[in-house]
């Protein structure tokens, strides 16, 4: 077993870059067409909270009874209904983007499989959970009885005069934050730090989270929401909430946005509404098959009760929380409904015997795939011979390198080093398409750290469009403040010469399937690799 003690094998620790080396509900979502929405009028950021029912109305998943712990939600489709089958996968994934609760940002694409007539039913099936768990719209949407891009505006009551008070304000954008709302009430939940609904707070309850428009940092006038022209302002275009309502043919819009994980966060920080208490909960929505038995969250189509998509809701109340009773989601079967039954992003690598690589994963994982080493690897290597014939390593800022076991998971926008002695081998990664995806950088407290990162890409990137996300929620690029931040040039393992290869800000690539290092500067910061274009206009 002299493999066992492979120096290379052991530890790829020599490996790190000198740092001396640096220079420095209503609850239906309708179509662009407009089709007509015909549930009840609920409104709010939370579903139920408007001026008949609480403006601070927080809303709850079924089961929540303000007991912590894990909440375990079942979702099941309605047997002896339409479209069982094309149904189930992509039922799945939506209940695994909300389990996953990751914040993303450039989630509009707009290359639907079958052309633009079509209507992906696992985007909008997004959305209607997002409902079923307690989420409103953050915009007017139809209930609002708006017509066109008024419907954009921050989701708010008509306030005393009865009636809304719209203007765009300055910007001439809707949704935003200089938005001229006269006595309207704001139901949005907006992040108190800086009222972007493209960034997260790291810890989420109302103590960071505000629906107060007095709080509004200065010079905001209203809460702006995750509207896809907003979105440009905060230097994330192509993005837009999953919970806002406006979707269109052909488009695929599946990862949720910073703001919907804000949302759920926010609800799950209990009745005490303080995070990190014993009332807190954690969403754990389970698909339970296609059955009548045991489910909180029932799925059908049913032409007779929704135009188009919808999740009906019942509920009962106890001061300031929701708690729903029952929760319907039906689709009308009258569209020509996509559905997202195979994963489509597969991409494959090859690795070369007894060469160290840094890698990273192309395809989102835990979605449609499982996303643990042996899933991915095992595939293709041999498990029995794992950490004797090949091996994975992670580098924590805060503790170095840890060595993963084939049960550990692997997640996007973050690099790995891998290294096998077998010939031959393609590694072969399969999944859903990614979004932005803001990776933390350091350990979140300490200046000056490495960190070994990735691209969540099928498509290079390069290097000099990568952006940097202050702890302000801002985003930098290397044009402007960047490099204060992280060092402008990355690092990049070449495993035939042995040696690093530089990604500079006039010649950097940052190829897809690569892992490089990156030396951080400030704490509490975040990597955006930005999507190529490429990627969003290729199926
Ligand atoms: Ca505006
Ligand atoms: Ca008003
Ligand atoms: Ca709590
Ligand atoms: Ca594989
Ligand atoms: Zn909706």
């Amino acid at each position: 077993m002299d493999i066992l003690t492979h120096k290379e094998l052991t530890s790829p620790v020599e490996k790190t870059p000198n740092p001396g080396t640096l220079a420095a509900s209503t609850l239906c979502l309708t179509l662009a067409l407009a089709l007509a929405c015909s549930n009840n009028a609920l409104a709010g950021a939370f579903v139920f909270a408007g001026s008949a029912n609480g403006e601070n109305l927080i809303s709850h998943p079924r089961g929540y009874t303000g007991t912590g712990g894990q909440l375990d939600v079942n979702v099941c489709i309605v047997p002896n209904t339409p479209n069982i089958s094309s149904m189930e996968q992509p039922v799945k994934n939506a209940i695994a983007y909300w389990n996953k609760r990751q914040p993303t940002s450039s989630n509009l694409r707009n290359h639907l499989p079958g052309g633009t007539s079509n209507i992906d039913f696992e985007s909008i099936f997004v959305h209607e959970l997002g409902h079923c768990v307690g989420l409103a719209h953050p915009n007017f949407a139809t209930e609002s009885q708006k017509t066109g891009n008024d419907r954009n505006y921050t989701k708010s009551t008509k306030g005393d005069n009865f009636d809304y008070d719209i203007a765009p304000g300055a910007d001439g954008v809707i949704g935003s934050g200089d938005d001229l709302r006269g006595d309207d009430k704001n139901l949005h939940w907006f992040r108190l730090d800086n009222n972007n609904p493209f960034s997260i707070a790291s810890i989420i309850d109302t103590n960071t989270y505000v629906r107060d428009v007095s709080q509004l940092p200065n010079g905001d006038l209203f809460a702006a929401n995750g509207d896809r022209t907003v979105s440009t302002l905060f230097s994330a275009p192509n993005s837009e909430a999953i919970m806002q309502q406006g979707a269109f043919s052909g488009e695929i819009q599946r990862t949720l946005l910073h703001d919907d994980v804000a949302t759920i966060r926010l609800a799950m920080s209990g009745i005490d509404e303080t995070a990190n208490t014993s009332d807190d909960y954690t969403l754990n929505l389970v698909y339970a098959g296609i059955s009548d038995q045991n489910c909180d969250i029932n799925v059908s189509f049913n032409d007779a009760k929704t135009g188009f998509a919808t999740c009906r809701t019942s509920a009962s109340s106890s001061g300031n929380h929701l708690f729903p009773t029952s929760t319907n989601v039906y689709f009308h079967p009258d569209f020509n409904w996509h559905f997202n039954n195979a994963p489509q992003c597969s991409q494959s690598t090859n690795l070369i015997a007894g060469e160290w690589r840094m890698i990273s994963m192309p395809c989102q994982l835990d979605i449609s795939t499982p996303n643990t080493v042996e899933a991915v690897f095992g595939d293709d290597l041999t498990p029995a011979d794992y950490e004797t014939r090949w091996v994975l390593y992670e580098y924590l800022p805060a503790s170095g390198y840890r060595k993963l076991e084939l049960t550990d998971p692997l997640k996007e926008g973050v690099g790995y080093w891998v290294t096998t002695l077998d010939s031959d081998i393609t590694v072969d990664v399969e999944g859903e398409y990614n979004s932005n995806i803001d990776h933390p950088l350091g350990d979140g407290t300490s200046t000056g750290e490495w960190n070994l990162v990735g691209t969540p890409f099928r498509f290079d990137t390069t290097w000099a469009d990568v952006q940097v996300i202050d702890t302000d929620g801002s985003v930098t690029t290397f044009n402007d403040t960047a490099t204060e931040l992280i060092n402008d040039t990355a690092w990049h393992w070449n495993g035939s010469t042995g040696s690093y290869e530089t990604l500079t800000l006039t010649s950097g690539t940052l190829s897809a399937f690569d892992g490089v290092w990156v030396y951080s500067k400030k704490a509490g910061t975040a990597l955006r690799v930005p999507m190529p274009e490429a990627e969003r206009t290729t199926q």
